[in-house]
């Protein structure tokens, strides 16, 4: 029996957050489920039992622990198997740094970048057009955050410090939204921005699994 199942669906950033994650601590003893958003299934009698706002992902263990919001999974399942993705808790400034890079990820990019991935890409799937004002406001927003993080990164490798942490898998899947909705331009006009882009999309796990995506795409496409 895996060690916990995973609910998430094909194409979803928060699902995939968790999928780098494992990818990333070389973890593989779990049960991916997918649940098919177009369809509703997420609002499912059973997943409103697993997440009280009927969303993916959410990991539940065979004794019962059942956990949702990506960024808690991701932290939890690197603590309970011991990814290097962390800081030790013993180096109490190193974590308080993480958890103000991941405050910022979380509020001054996920929130912008989500709304031009939401407007650009999922409404294709609902047959709606993107709301342009929306998709300025939120590229503006996204464009002033990586000002700042091009500063930052003159002076550190990674978002939370000099080691590749949980922080930078965050960013990876709504950045590689970003590229599909055809918005690469602000990661790679930025000099210290993209050479931190390229050192974490050089990572063999990152890599792997956005092989085995596209895979599955090219597939689906047949
Ligand atoms: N903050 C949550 C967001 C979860 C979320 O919005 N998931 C999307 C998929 S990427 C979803 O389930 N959307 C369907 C819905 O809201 O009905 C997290 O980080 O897990």
């Amino acid at each position: 029996m895996p060690a916990f199942t995973l609910y998430g669906s094909r194409g979803s950033t928060n699902t995939d957050r968790v999928r780098l994650t494992l990818a990333e601590g070389g973890f593989t003893d779990y049960e991916l489920v997918l649940l098919n958003l177009q369809k509703r299934e997420q609002k499912s009698e059973e997943n409103m039992k697993r997440h009280p706002w009927g969303k993916v992902p959410v990991i539940t263990f065979p004794g019962g622990f059942t956990l949702y919001e990506s960024r808690a999974i991701c932290k939890y399942l690197a603590r309970k198997y011991s990814f290097p993705l962390l800081p030790p808790d013993s180096d109490v400034e190193a974590a308080a740094l993480f958890d103000q890079a991941q405050s910022a990820e979380m509020l001054y990019f996920a929130e912008p970048a989500g709304r031009i991935a939401f407007e650009k890409f999922a409404k294709k799937f609902m047959g709606l057009p993107p709301d342009d004002a929306v998709v300025s406001d939120a590229l503006r927003s996204v464009e002033m955050f990586f000002d700042v993080a091009e500063r930052l990164l003159q002076h550190k490798d990674y978002m939370a410090g000099n080691a590749f942490t949980l922080t930078d898998i965050y960013y990876t899947p709504l950045i590689q939204r970003l590229f599909a909705c055809g918005y690469g331009d602000v990661i790679l006009s930025r000099k210290a921005v993209s050479a931190w882009w390229d050192r974490c999309m050089n990572r063999p796990a990152i890599q792997k699994i956005l092989a085995a995506d596209k895979e599955a795409v090219a597939a689906a496409s047949k």
